[in-house]
């Protein structure tokens, strides 16, 4: 597949998007997480849990001390901090694999950035904290836009689109457009994700997932987060999030065959395996 390289920024490194789709494993040290049921709860069996997720084949490990699931309670940025930044500090002196923290709290990424990681992933798309524009520019990180309308409590009323795929590229370029303004850094330091799930009906998740190479087009690196969702759930009729993990394998197939450039998923060792039979049957 023909594609134009992408350079996406964070402090002095820089990550070329060529096609290859890399694994992000997700790492929740969260007690309420909605698929790792507050496994990892403690640093020592985060950390060990984010070494497997590497040596399992992921490039980059997410973590996130705060639940996004729809309703989910709210988590004080003390106790957010609490649960990644040891976390977050602990891995960085044990790898060089990309460290992204999952929060939409300006005092957190501060702290996780000050610990090591290297890129904020903010699922409101810096418009939950006015003050997360300022922190990026300060360490000059790099920074995922996810999409969302309203917030984790109130988005399942918010799923009113014209054309879902179309408007999310719309709303996504001026999150960026705004994002690049407040913080004064270049669009490189930015990659994009449609936010699967997040103010989006299961047939509006199936179709951004049909709509990659679309999303592409905003110019910037895009992350696909579809992994054990309950759009998987509604097709299969599978309500548990852990047994959607073949699920969750046919939706990373079309990421890695549209071109995403990343996928966020809990199942790495399963889904690194999808991914590299994907790139091998696009470069054939
Ligand atoms: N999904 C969740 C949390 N964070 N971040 C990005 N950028 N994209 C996503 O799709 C996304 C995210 C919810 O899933 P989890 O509770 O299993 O982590």
């Amino acid at each position: 597949m023909q594609r134009t390289p992408l350079i996406f920024r964070f402090g002095d490194r820089e990550l070329v998007c060529d096609g290859q789709c890399l694994i992000m494993g997700v790492l929740n040290v969260t007690p309420d997480s909605f698929s790792d049921g507050g496994e990892h709860a403690s640093t020592e069996r985060a950390v060990q849990h984010g070494l497997e997720l590497l040596a399992q084949g992921a490039a980059w490990l997410d973590i996130g001390g705060e639940s996004t699931r729809p309703g989910a309670a709210e988590v004080p940025a003390a106790e957010e901090m609490r649960r990644v930044v040891p976390v977050i500090r602990e891995l960085r002196q044990r790898t060089d694999a990309l460290i992204s923290v999952d929060t939409m709290k300006a005092a957190t990424a501060r702290a996780a950035l000050a610990a090591g990681a290297h890129v904020v992933n903010d699922v409101s798309g810096l418009q939950a904290d006015p003050d997360m524009a300022a922190v990026l520019a300060e360490s000059a990180a790099g920074c995922i836009l996810m999409h969302l309308r309203g917030t984790p409590a109130t988005m399942r009323s918010l799923t009113q689109y014209a054309a879902v795929v179309a408007d999310v590229c719309t709303e996504l370029a001026q999150r960026l457009e705004d994002a690049v303004h407040r913080s004064g850094l270049s669009p490189e330091h930015f990659m994009l994700d449609p936010g699967i799930g997040f103010a989006k009906t299961a047939e509006q998740s199936l179709a951004l997932l049909a709509g990659v190479a679309r999303l592409r087009e905003l110019g910037r690196p895009v992350l696909m987060g579809p992994s054990r969702k309950s759009f998987i759930g509604q097709v299969l009729g599978q309500p548990d999030p852990r047994q959607r993990v073949w699920g969750t394998a046919g939706a990373v197939a079309a990421c890695a065959l549209q071109g995403a450039d990343l996928v966020r998923v809990h199942d790495v060792r399963e889904m690194s395996e999808v991914v590299r039979v994907c790139l091998a049957i696009r470069s054939a």
